[in-house]
């Protein structure tokens, strides 16, 4: 299975296609990691196409409906059954922020989180800053990460970085950010400890940051 069919089957929006060119994948050996990835490349263009006045909303809807329900239904189990054997590397609390409804990435951060030995609490979506802090306290987490994929939803990375000094919570939590409009800079800038391109990233710099060897 190539990813060029993935990517096809994508874009045609056709969900049993979705369903199928992915269990395919996984049936000749592939890697359910590298699949998610290319899911992702097939969104990428979906939206680099609806940025460019080709598709419209109903497009978005309709490309990412199949691909948020093949990763729940077939990939995240496959992710989860490669890893077997539990050890809990620490808590994380994952959110999307407040106004932003966009769940596909983070879910995929928290099921890779999860597979990789942390314990994930994911507190959903379009979530004000005050809940991620709220939950932080309550689990004692050691991570807070927090997606936004639209740039009118960025500022709230930064309440959270506030609302978690405010806390008092500062030295313990490690706070991690992610989604499309956001960069290394802006993680920085915000006083954030650590930007992850995708779900691989994410894990990687989860165990930077509490410092756990890869
Ligand atoms: Co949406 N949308 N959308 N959308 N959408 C984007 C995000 C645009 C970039 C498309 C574009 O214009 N090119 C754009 C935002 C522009 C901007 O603000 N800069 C946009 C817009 C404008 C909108 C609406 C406003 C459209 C409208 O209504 N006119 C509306 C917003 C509604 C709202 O949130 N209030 C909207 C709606 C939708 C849906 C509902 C149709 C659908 C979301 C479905 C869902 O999530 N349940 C959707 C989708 C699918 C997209 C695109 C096409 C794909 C997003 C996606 O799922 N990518 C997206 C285009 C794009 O992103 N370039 C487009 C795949 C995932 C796997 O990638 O980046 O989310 P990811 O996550 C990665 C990575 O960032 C990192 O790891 C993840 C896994 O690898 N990561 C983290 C993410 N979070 C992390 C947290 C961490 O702590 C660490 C790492």
């Amino acid at each position: 299975m190539s990813e060029e069919e993935i990517i096809n089957a994508v874009l045609s929006f056709d969900a049993e296609k979705v369903t199928e060119t992915t269990k395919k994948a996984l049936n000749q050996g592939q890697d359910p990691v590298k699949v998610v990835d290319e899911l992702t490349k097939a969104l990428r263009i979906v939206g680099k196409k609806f940025e460019d006045g080709e598709f419209f909303l109903m497009h978005l809807v309709a490309a990412a409906e199949p691909v948020q329900r093949v990763i729940k239904d077939v990939l995240e189990p496959e992710m989860v059954k490669k890893k077997a054997e539990r050890k809990s590397l620490g808590k994380v609390v994952l959110g999307t922020v407040a106004g932003d409804i966009h769940d596909i990435g983070k879910n995929i951060v928290g099921a890779m989180l999860f597979a990789a030995g942390f314990e994930v609490y994911d507190i959903g979506k379009d979530i004000p800053a005050e809940q991620f802090v709220t939950k932080a306290k309550e689990v004692n987490a050691r991570i807070v990460g927090a997606s936004a994929l639209l740039s009118t939803s960025l500022p709230v990375q930064r309440e959270i970085v506030e609302g978690i000094v405010a806390a008092g919570l500062r030295d313990r939590v490690k706070l991690m950010f992610g989604g499309a409009p956001v960069t290394e800079e802006w993680v920085k800038e915000i006083g954030g400890d650590g930007y992850a391109e995708n779900a691989m990233e994410a894990v990687n710099v989860a165990k930077r940051l509490l410092g756990i060897q890869a």
